[in-house]
């Protein structure tokens, strides 16, 4: 199993999507390990987005991600990585696949509703970056109706 760290950003919240794009990972099958709000600060912003932080874009996108609060949550299942990230569609959302979350719901490269781990490696240090350990949820699911044994 993979774990794999989703954000939805100040404009899905705003916009009134935090049900839409929660429905779409339970629906998928992917379980919740824990989910929160909270507003990233500015220190917080550039540790998130360190391989942006010379890019021309990045003050502007820490004012965005640092304006209003955000919605955090832990994503479980088989390549959970692989799958959120192809359910959220590529980055510009103008290009993104229709049935993906920003080909659906954004026009934006910027404002493109949703983060979410690309790599096991970023993966892990951003589940610790958002999450304390006792925030995350060990607990049950019939996986019976979610994978075959030989998944
Ligand atoms: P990703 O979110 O698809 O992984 P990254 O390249 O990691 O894309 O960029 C992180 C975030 O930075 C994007 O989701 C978007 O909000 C913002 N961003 C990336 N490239 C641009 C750009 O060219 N203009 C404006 N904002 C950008
Ligand atoms: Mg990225």
């Amino acid at each position: 199993m993979e774990r794999t760290c989703v954000l939805i950003k100040p404009d899905g919240l705003q916009r009134g999507f935090v049900g839409d794009v929660i429905s779409r990972f339970e629906k998928k099958g992917l379980k919740i390990i824990g989910m929160k709000m909270l507003r990233m600060d500015k220190k917080l912003a550039q540790e998130h987005y360190a391989h942006l932080v010379d890019k021309p874009f990045y003050p502007d996108l820490e004012k965005f991600v640092t304006g209003h609060p955000v919605i955090a949550f832990i994503l479980e299942g088989k390549d959970a990585i692989e799958v959120v990230r192809n359910m959220c569609g590529i980055t510009n959302a103008r290009k993104a696949a229709s049935g993906t979350i920003r080909g659906d719901l954004s026009m934006s490269t910027s404002r493109n509703i949703i983060h979410a781990s690309d790599s096991r490696e970023v993966a892990k240090k951003e589940i610790v970056r958002f999450f304390q350990k006792e925030e995350l949820f060990d607990y049950t699911l019939n996986e019976n109706y979610l994978y075959a044994a030989d998944e």
